[in-house]
Formats: structure tokens, C-alpha cells, sequence
């Protein structure tokens, strides 16, 4: 096992105040934060030296990426915060705004939410909203407006109430996939580069879409490649690093962010062409299928990966879901330009969508291409798509011979050792 090194999330009360937060809340949770990314993350052996950059961005999470967003701002970019895949971030960069996807992966801000919210839905949800009403997120504090969606009903009603705390406006996505849905998905997206247009105060021109566009397939791409290293053997990468970067790719500058990672993926092939790696060659390989993973929740593939295991892929909003499609860069009509966002978009095959196969077989594919040898499909505590979605997912595996294991859990620490006797029997299964 590595070293312990030292490490610290570093603080930045002064800004804090400035951004109206709760400061001593907040610096409390700052440590915690930094405890267990020191005992999560750099205790790994051999990590690849450009995750620097990553270690760095989280240490400066709280501050330098803030300072950054907050200097943007004064220049008139926009500050968009978003809580799903479905919002199309290419209109926000092309209005040279900022997007921040704000989903909560922290138990922290639990009790915070459930002073309103009831107990009984989803932990991601609850955990979002905690984080607002308790002033307790620099990243919160810093949107000028969030922008969320009809996807499932924990997060359609939450932002009636949200929209009290920040200025919330709701995109409308359609249940099923039918001409006439797109037609209204369509008019949801105009609608939503019209409200980029009204804040800046300037048109969205077909230019700036296609730049923005460049920009985010560039950035979806250099995520495609982590992927595709992963499914070498033994993996360059562990599970919990790719996640960490995935999950850092929902708040870190879109440019910069895509040239470190090309930088990291460098190293990892030589790697690969060097036959190193960071897993035993018996390793069993998991594929994490389901709900997605906000920052910092880490307790799946931590557990996996104390366990002997390695994850190779995460197809899910966090992993595949967001990267797996491109955007056409050969439109010159604005129109062309918005109908084939609508189309990139609705390619997405979340849960919330009936019927839904696409997943079912995307699922089959993912493991097929990242040479997982098990699927774990993780659901958070009451999300009713993913956890029913989960029956169909189970049949799959069954009938193409891929060992399958259902988890649901929340973010707190009760379930770990249960979980743990589960996931260690299922790699036993997996080794055969
Ligand atoms: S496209 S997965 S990001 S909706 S886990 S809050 S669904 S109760 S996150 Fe999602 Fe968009 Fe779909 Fe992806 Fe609700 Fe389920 Fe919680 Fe969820």
C-alpha cells in the first residue's frame, strides 16, 4: 500500500463569507472532506503521475475553482447550474457561460434538507438540496440560476421549492421517445437558448454553437479514450481514479480539463504498451451500471476495490451516459444545429424513458467493450426507474451468462460492511 501524503482541501473563509455561506458548517466538513479523499485516493498504489492535476482540483475545489468561476462571472459569463445529462451544455458554452452540474454526493447536507424535505426519496436529490439551504456550497452560492428538468418526480417537485433558494427553471423531458416528443423536446431546447440569450443579452450565433460544440465533443472524446484504456489488463487505471475524473469533468474548465486528461491517457498508454497496470492480473473486472455518482460519493467502487476488484467502466449519468455521443460539427443552419442537438440528447437512455431498451442493450455492449467479467448495478435508495429498470437489466445478464449483482444503497456509512460480504461473495463468483 502507498504512503500516506499528506494532503488538505484548502480553506477560503474570507470567499466563503463573501458568498454569503455558513462558514463554520462549512469548514468542518471541509476536513471531513479531506480525510477521506486522503484515505480513499492516496493510499493507492502506483497511480499515475498526472492525476497531480485531479488531486490538485480537489485540494482547490472549495477555492481556486471557485476564484476562477467568480472572475468569470464579473466578465459577464453566465453561471448555469444544472442536475442532469438531458441539459445541453453546448448552449451554455456557447453563450460563454459556465455550467456546474450541482448533484449532491454528500451526507453532510442530509440533515439540512430533511428539515423540509421528507426522509423517504432519493439521497442525491436530498443531498443537492441541502447543500443550497444550508448554505454550505461555494459552487450553490455562485449560479445565477439552475436550470433542471422533468426526469423523475423527486426532482420535478424539489424545484418548486428550490426555486424559493435560487432562481429554478425547468426543462420539460418527455417519458417517451415518440416524433411527437421530439417535436416538444425540440421546442424545450430553443426555449433554453433563448433563456441563454436573455441573460447575456446577445444571440447565440451558429458560430459560437459550432466552437461550443468543439468543445464539448473534444472534451466527450478525451472521456471516451479513459474508457477505452480501461479495458485493457491489467487496467492502467483504478476504478476510483476514473470516476474521480469523471466526476471532476461536471465542474472543471472544459478546455484545460480535456487537455489534462488527453495528457493523463498518454501515460496510461504507455502503460498499457508497457503491460503496467494498477490491478492484479486475476483481478475480477466490474462493469457499474445504474444511478449516477455525485462527488464525493466514492463508497461503491471503494469498496469494490478494497476487495480485490477492479472497475472498468461506469455506465451511468456520471460515466458513459454523459460521453457516449457525439454532436455532428458540419452544420452551418442554426436550425440544422438544434435539431441534432435534440437528437445527440435524446440518444440519452435514462430510466425515466419508457420503453427503455436501448440501456438494456447498451448495458451488454459496454461490457462486451470494457472485458468486464460482472455487472453491478448500483441504485440509490428509492430512485423507483433505476431499481424496477434493475428487473430487466438482471434478465440480460442471465440469459448472456454475465454475473449480476443488484446493490441499493444511500450515503451513509451503516450498509458498508453488508455491502462488502456481498460484493466479496460476487468476486468470488466472478473468479469462479
Ligand atoms: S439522465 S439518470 S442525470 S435524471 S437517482 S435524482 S433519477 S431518484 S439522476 Fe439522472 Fe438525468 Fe436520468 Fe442521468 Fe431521480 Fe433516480 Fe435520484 Fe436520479
Amino acid at each position: 500500500m502507498a504512503e500516506l501524503k499528506s494532503f488538505e482541501v484548502k480553506a477560503y473563509p474570507e470567499m466563503w463569507k463573501s458568498l454569503g455561506m455558513n462558514v463554520e458548517r462549512f469548514e468542518k466538513m471541509r476536513c471531513v472532506l479531506g480525510d477521506v479523499y486522503q484515505k480513499t485516493y492516496l493510499m493507492q498504489d502506483n497511480r499515475p503521475k498526472s492525476m497531480d492535476y485531479f488531486d490538485n482540483l480537489i485540494a482547490e475545489i472549495h477555492g481556486g475553482r471557485i476564484s476562477e468561476i467568480l472572475e468569470a462571472k464579473k466578465k459577464g459569463s453566465p453561471v448555469v447550474g444544472t442536475f442532469c445529462v438531458f441539459v445541453p451544455e453546448e448552449l451554455i458554452v456557447a453563450a460563454s457561460g459556465i455550467c456546474l452540474g450541482l448533484c449532491g454526493g454528500s451526507p453532510g447536507s442530509i440533515p439540512d434538507a430533511e428539515k423540509t424535505l421528507p426522509r423517504n426519496i432519493c439521497p442525491m436529490v436530498k443531498s443537492a438540496y441541502g447543500f443550497k439551504v444550508g448554505n454550505i456550497c461555494p459552487y450553490f452560492q455562485s449560479v445565477d440560476f439552475v436550470y433542471g428538468e422533468t426526469t423523475c418526480d423527486a426532482k420535478k417537485k424539489t424545484w418548486e421549492l428550490l426555486d424559493r433558494e435560487v432562481p429554478t427553471y425547468v426543462m420539460e423531458i418527455p417519458q417517451m421517445k415518440r416524433e411527437r416528443d421530439r417535436t416538444m423536446w425540440l421546442e424545450e431546447v430553443k426555449d433554453f437558448k433563448k433563456k441563454m440569450e436573455d441573460v447575456t443579452g446577445k444571440p447565440i450565433t451558429v458560430e459560437a454553437l459550432k466552437k461550443a460544440t468543439k468543445v464539448m465533443n473534444a472534451k466527450r472524446k478525451s472521456l471516451q479514450r479513459l474508457t477505452a484504456l480501461r479495458s485493457h489488463t491489467p487496467a492502467p487505471i483504478s476504478g476510483k481514479d476514473a470516476l474521480l475524473i469523471e466526476q471532476i469533468a461536471f465542474y472543471d474548465e472544459p478546455v484545460r480539463f480535456t487537455e489534462k486528461l488527453n495528457a493523463l491517457c498518454d501515460e496510461l498508454d504507455e502503460r498499457v504498451k508497457k503491460g503496467d497496470g494498477v490491478s492484479k492480473p486475476n483481478a475480477p473486472r466490474i462493469l457499474v451500471s445504474g444511478t449516477p455518482m455525485a462527488l464525493p460519493n466514492w463508497k461503491l467502487h471503494n469498496i469494490i476495490e478494497t476487495s480485490g476488484g477492479i472497475v472498468v467502466n461506469e455506465e451511468s449519468c456520471i460515466g458513459t451516459r454523459y460521453f457516449k455521443d457525439l454532436m455532428s460539427e458540419t452544420d452551418s443552419s442554426m436550425d440544422n444545429m438544434l435539431a441534432n442537438l435534440t437528437d445527440r440528447y435524446m440518444k440519452i437512455d435514462c430510466s425515466c424513458f419508457t420503453p427503455n431498451n436501448e440501456r438494456i442493450d447498451q448495458v451488454i455492449k459496454e461490457y462486451r467493450d470494457s472485458k468486464a467479467q460482472g455487472v453491478i448495478h448500483y441504485c440509490l435508495q428509492f430512485c423507483h426507474t433505476y431499481n424496477i429498470e434493475a428487473v430487466r437489466i438482471k434478465e440480460a445478464c442471465e440469459k448472456n451468462g454475465i454475473p449480476f449483482l443488484a446493490i441499493e444503497s444511500d450515503y451513509s456509512a451503516e450498509d458498508v460492511g453488508q455491502i462488502q460480504t456481498r460484493v466479496e461473495a460476487f468476486l468470488e463468483q466472478v473468479r469462479g
